[in-house]
């Protein structure tokens, strides 16, 4: 199997945590520009975008959350992922914190408009408000309480590590001080420092 990446991409770090986690070495990684919209890595994910895993019988998964799904099933019996398959409000923070990624990305794309001329002050704004609020709520959720590691916790890690990459100006330590404590435990274990964005 194969994983097009990037190195910049949480969603794709997250996977490749997920494997790292594992262990897996069935699956290769590749590194893809998205944007230089290859032709192979285009037949495999037509949206143009990573993660995406190509299959060993020439079908593909996406996006990250199927991928790290399926690599947590495969190879885990779902212990990342834990008990969320029935647990509604387990699955719903989840996708709090996906729906935080999804902003900080977006931020991130408002940004590199700004050279374009094009960055819009209002949704600039929207986001990083999206971002304060929900961090703060992921801090009252405690989500970090759990001693053995959790999808949500990998997904943690990728945003509070992304924040830093590409968002610095938000200043999330002073909004979060519990997040903080805790960010600073756990994101130096090697298997998150093996795929630090850069
Ligand atoms: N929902 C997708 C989002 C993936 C995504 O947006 N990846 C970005 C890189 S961080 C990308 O490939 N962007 C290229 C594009 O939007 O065309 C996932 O969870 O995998």
């Amino acid at each position: 199997m194969k994983l097009f990446y990037s190195d910049a991409s949480p969603y794709a770090r997250c996977v490749r945590i997920f494997i790292q986690y594992y262990k897996v070495t069935e699956i290769d990684e590749v590194v893809v520009d998205p944007f230089a919209n290859e032709e192979v890595f285009l037949r495999s994910n037509p949206l143009g975008k990573v993660p995406c895993l190509s299959l060993n019988d020439g079908s593909s998964l996406y996006d990250s959350e199927v991928i790290m799904r399926f690599v947590d099933a495969k190879y885990g019996d779902a212990e990342l992922f834990g008990e969320q398959y029935d647990d509604w409000t387990n699955q719903c923070h989840f996708s709090l914190l996906k729906g935080m990624l999804d902003s900080a990305v977006a931020l991130r794309q408002e940004q590199l408009r700004a050279e374009e001329g094009l960055r819009s002050d209002f949704w600039t704004a929207r986001f990083e408000q999206a971002l304060l609020r929900g961090l703060k709520q992921v801090e009252q959720l405690g989500l970090v309480n759990y001693q053995k590691l959790t999808a949500q916790q990998v997904i943690l890690v990728c945003l509070l590590d992304y924040l830093d990459f590409r968002h610095p100006q938000l200043l999330w330590r002073n909004l979060v001080p519990a997040l903080e404590i805790w960010h600073k435990k756990i994101a130096i274990k090697p298997i998150f420092t093996m795929t630090s964005p850069h």
